[in-house]
């Protein structure tokens, strides 16, 4: 189901005003029809040349990209990773939101960061601390223990070894146009439309794989 080439952009599971007045029409729009557009196109035509490539997943192409002739192993990792990053970041959100995560991922949240709040305390700060293009992360890391992690530019936590749970996109083009550069005014609205039944799933599938 589009986990290969020739990837192609599914619509949204929403509708582009669904996160009003959180985040904004117009950016959901550019987000996810120019800016994800763009990464799956760069990504196809760099396959269409290598057909040996052409059955990966995405998550193989981000995880094997030493694997892949070096002259296109950047250019894979960056776009394979946009990919991924909107992908998983647009399937994370949602309005309305449950207000607070339960059940498993709930008692991890409070059992690592002593509090919901206390963890979106710890989750803004990282989302803060991203210096230019990049993103914020709930991941349970190979130790099988949750926590916060951030990546720059398109990378992704796979190839260190972290399954995601929740991610916040901090480039610009996520928030410029309504919140212009206040970072933290787009981050605090972005917790009312977390979808944390997504979320506690990604957690539940996360056990599933790992043992
Ligand atoms: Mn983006």
């Amino acid at each position: 189901m589009n986990q290969h080439y020739k990837f192609i952009n599914s619509p949204l599971p929403y509708a582009y005003d669904a996160m009003e007045p959180y985040i904004d029409e117009k950016t959901m729009r550019l987000h996810h029809d120019r800016h994800l557009q763009a990464y799956i196109d760069n990504l196809n035509n760099i396959l269409c040349k290598y057909p040996a490539f052409q059955n990966w997943t995405l998550e193989q192409l981000i995880l094997n990209v030493p694997s892949l002739p070096k002259d296109i192993q950047t250019a894979v990792k960056n776009n394979a990773g946009g990919v991924f990053n909107h992908r998983f970041y647009f399937s994370n959100l949602a309005n309305p939101s449950s207000p607070h995560p339960e059940g498993a991922l709930c008692e991890a949240i409070e059992r690592e960061f002593g509090s919901y709040k206390a963890f979106q305390n710890c989750f803004k700060e990282a989302a803060l601390s991203v210096f230019g293009s990049g993103y914020a992360w709930l991941v349970v890391n190979a130790a099988g223990k949750l926590c916060i992690t951030t990546t720059g530019n398109q990378d992704t936590p796979l190839p260190l070894g972290m399954l995601p749970i929740l991610s916040i996109d901090v480039w610009e083009h996520a928030y410029y146009l309504k919140h212009y550069n206040l970072r933290a005014d787009y981050i605090d609205d972005w917790f009312h439309v977390v979808n944390w039944d997504q979320a506690c799933k990604n957690y539940r599938d996360c056990f599933r794989m790992m043992y």
